[in-house]
């Protein structure tokens, strides 16, 4: 069979799939995409700040660390009625899954901990698949979340092995591996990807690629982000990456892990309807929807909506929607 899911790329491998010229890489990348999946279908999923600011890491990145001085507006962890109201008006806009994201370094088993897991069961109960981003887990911690109907988690590595250190010094890569390792073990979809703009080599980012397509499963969710650069984080004069490098990245991820959902991330709001085609056609098939990210812009549903239309694509039934059809036809 030809592109068979692989989960032993060597480095050489990826090294000619990245650095094929691009219009061949994304031909091929189209190639395989349209052989695992419906090309016409793209997953929205809606992000909501759940718990915003005053985080204790050092991120260079983020808006969120409470260290650098970004007027992001500190947020305690909202009501879980108020949540499950924003979870109800992205499912109107067509939204299938739900991503809470808390600028936590780690999940403390707490009260708001507690209220996390009710969020959950709210957003299953809906329908919606519920997807969380709240930093490091213990296993029980993601058991907890999995008993409470949690369908995915979060967790980015942002960067290669090699360059982690000069982007994030409060937690070690490692770490970050651990808290997949959990999230597997608790039979959560894994969602875990990185960005690109933090001052990487190409080579970081083959190796990131290489992580990525070499874990025993390949994360069912790989989302690529491109650096919004910030004012008050120490890359906020970062120069803004080359559209070409998010197509590139997009294609040789879309080659490497042909089931996994790969997610136009951060950064579409500088992206003209045109790049974010060649993004889908390299591969790309799901965003994130909503007129803000976590703390920085996005672009509207209503934009969204005038894209898919003018491109013919449409958004993705849940997983979970498809699973429970089956389930009711097998029976
Ligand atoms: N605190 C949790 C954590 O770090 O895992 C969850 C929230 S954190 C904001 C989620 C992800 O957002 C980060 O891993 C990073 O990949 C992405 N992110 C944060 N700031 C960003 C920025 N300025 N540009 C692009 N991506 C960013
Ligand atoms: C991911 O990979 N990108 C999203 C989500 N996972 C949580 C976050 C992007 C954040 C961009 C900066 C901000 O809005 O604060
Ligand atoms: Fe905190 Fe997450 Fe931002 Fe890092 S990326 S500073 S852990 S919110």
């Amino acid at each position: 069979m030809q592109h068979p899911i692989r989960n032993n790329w060597s480095i050489e491998e990826i090294h000619e799939i990245y650095n094929t010229p691009l219009l061949g890489l994304v031909f091929k990348a189209a190639a395989v995409h349209k052989k695992y999946n419906d090309t016409a279908e793209v997953q929205v999923c809606t992000l909501l700040s759940i718990k915003t600011g005053g985080c204790t890491e050092d991120c260079a990145y983020c808006p969120q660390a409470a260290r650098y001085n970004t007027g992001v507006n500190v947020h305690a962890l909202m009501k879980k009625d108020e949540v499950l109201s924003y979870a109800q008006k992205a499912k109107d806009a067509g939204s299938t899954r739900f991503c809470m994201g808390a600028a936590w370094r780690e999940v403390r088993d707490n009260k708001d901990f507690d209220r996390v897991l009710e969020m959950v069961k709210g957003v299953n109960e809906m329908g919606m698949e519920v997807c969380c981003t709240l930093g490091m887990l213990t296993e029980n911690q993601a058991q907890k979340l999995a008993d409470a109907g949690l369908y995915a988690y979060n967790h980015n590595l942002d960067t290669s092995s090699e360059y982690y250190e000069h982007i994030i010094t409060t937690r070690t890569y490692n770490d970050r591996l651990q808290t997949l390792d959990s999230v597997r073990k608790a039979g959560v979809s894994v969602c875990c990807g990185g960005i690109i703009g933090l001052g990487e080599t190409h080579e970081d980012r083959i190796k990131m690629l290489h992580t990525l397509s070499t874990m025993p499963e390949h994360p069912e969710s790989v989302p690529i982000n491109a650096l919004v650069p910030v004012a008050g984080t120490p890359l906020e004069h970062n120069q803004r990456i080359d559209v070409w490098d998010m197509i590139r990245m997009i294609a040789a991820a879309r080659i490497l892990m042909p089931k996994a959902m790969v997610r136009l991330s951060a950064g579409r709001t500088n992206m003209t309807v045109a790049e974010q085609a060649l993004c889908f056609m390299a591969g790309a098939n799901s965003i994130f929807a909503g007129d803000k990210l976590l703390t920085t812009p996005n672009p509207s549903f209503e934009e969204d909506d005038a894209m898919f239309h003018l491109l013919g694509l449409k958004p993705r039934a849940a997983f979970k929607e498809e699973k429970e059809l089956l389930e009711e036809i097998i029976d």
